[in-house]
């Protein structure tokens, strides 16, 4: 009899030590983060996810307390429900939260409402203008200045009002219709539909392709950035992006918050540091993790114009050390008019720019920018930004926006 407790008793420690050695040769697997090297560039990814169980573990070296050290619970607490077991599940923070952002299509329609300043001096009020029952010179002028006063620029603003002129003669009598379908005809012509306004967002190589977002200060450039990271997550694509403003400290936390909002992760360097290295390594980054596209955010501010120019010209050569540049966007903030164009003419004087991408577009009467500075740069506005929300970037259709500015 003793015989057979004794054999039990072993048995039931074997398992015990099998067990433990399982829990602590799986914990010794756990792997820790890569520390980088100090010279080399901050690279930051979105934090890591806590382990389950990571809390459960007592340290060694804890002391631990005996039975008699253990004050007991009160009789009446001690009376009512179990007390509650630590969870570490539960206990662990949350893990940060990867958004999905809304899906790019049809974005201008259902941000349609944001054009209403624009709808209503520009499209609505052209149209009421067009069916005063008698054309003459007065409303021609009227004409003439609402398409001035909404930016569309003196010569594109002549040619339209001449030929909605020869186009009201041969028609005669015009009903609201007629009317509607032949502004919208117009507006479409002087805005163009031929052009390709799709973001290059694909190399065509092994390696990823680069964006490069540039425009004056608080034009929108980091929003952007950010919001087309996640149009960019939101097609399935992977994204690292590189804060190549060092000129504000908060630059780079601004890019990285919308970076981790979206799992991507941000190159960043110290503060005042060269903007060219790490838009280089941001590139070297987006090559090592194959990902699809490299977004690099520039400053706006420099403390001479000169200064800044040389410096979007040594980020760009710099970057084409891995390979060439797919995308430059200049950022103009839409609500600044013609101010824009004299910025679009000093960017295209150091780079070469290849999309424009026209914010606050929300909440301004000023819709005929888009005309006015694609003539200016002989360059299509790929991107629109109508409002501050992370959805608010919208791929530019022309037919989708001149439908919003004149109404059903
Ligand atoms: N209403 C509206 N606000 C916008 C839009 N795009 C950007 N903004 C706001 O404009 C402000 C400036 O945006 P940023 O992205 O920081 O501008 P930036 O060009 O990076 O500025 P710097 O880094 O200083 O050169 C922010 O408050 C944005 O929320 C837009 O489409 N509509
Ligand atoms: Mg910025």
């Amino acid at each position: 009899m003793e015989f057979v407790i004794l054999a039990v008793v072993i048995a039931l420690v074997a398992v015990g030590v099998t067990i433990s050695g399982l829990v602590i040769s799986s914990r010794k697997k756990k792997q820790l983060p890569p520390s980088a090297p100090s010279s080399a560039p901050t690279i930051t990814a979105p934090p890591a996810e806590p382990h389950v169980g990571d809390e459960a573990e007592t340290p060694r070296e804890e002391p631990r307390r005996t039975v008699e050290e253990v004050e007991l619970p009160p009789a009446d607490e001690a009376a009512g429900a179990p007390a509650a077991v630590e969870d570490p599940v539960v206990a662990a923070p949350p893990a940060p939260e990867i958004e999905v952002p809304e899906p790019t299509a049809g974005r201008l329609v259902r941000l349609r409402a944001r054009l209403a300043r624009s709808q209503n001096s520009l499209g609505k009020g052209l149209l009421t203008l067009l069916s005063r029952e008698h054309l003459d010179e007065d409303t021609w002028e009227e004409i003439e200045e609402t398409l001035l006063i909404a930016d569309v620029g003196v010569a594109p603003t002549q040619e339209l009002v001449e030929r909605l002129r020869e186009r009201v003669r041969v028609l005669g009598t015009r009903t609201p219709d007629e009317l509607r379908t032949l502004l919208r005809e117009e507006l479409l012509n002087l805005i163009g539909t031929d052009a390709d306004r799709t973001v290059r967002t694909e190399s065509g190589l092994e390696t990823p392709a680069v964006v490069m977002v540039v425009g004056v200060n608080g034009t929108g450039k980091t929003t952007t950035t950010g919001k087309l990271a996640r149009v960019l997550v939101a097609d399935g694509r992977s994204v690292v992006l590189g804060a190549a403003d060092t000129f504000r400290a908060a630059a780079a936390d601004q890019l990285q918050t919308w970076g981790e909002r979206v799992g991507a992760r941000t190159v960043r360097g110290p503060e005042g540091g060269d903007p060219a290295s790490i838009a280089f390594d941001a590139v070297k980054e987006g090559i090592a993790e194959a990902a699809d596209v490299v977004l690099i955010d520039t400053a706006g501010r420099l403390h001479t114009k000169t200064g800044l120019m040389d410096e979007l010209g040594k980020v760009k050569r710099v970057v084409e050390k891995h390979g060439p540049l797919d995308e430059i966007l200049l950022v103009l903030d839409a609500t600044t008019g013609q101010n824009g164009l004299v910025q679009a003419r000093v960017f295209a004087e150091v780079v070469n720019i290849t999309g424009i991408v026209l914010t606050k577009l929300d909440g301004t009467a000023k819709g005929g920018i888009v005309v006015a500075v694609q003539r200016e740069l002989g360059v299509p506005v790929k991107l629109v930004g109508l409002g501050e929300g992370p959805d608010d970037l919208a791929p530019f259709e022309p037919e989708a926006f001149v439908d919003a500015l004149i109404g059903d």
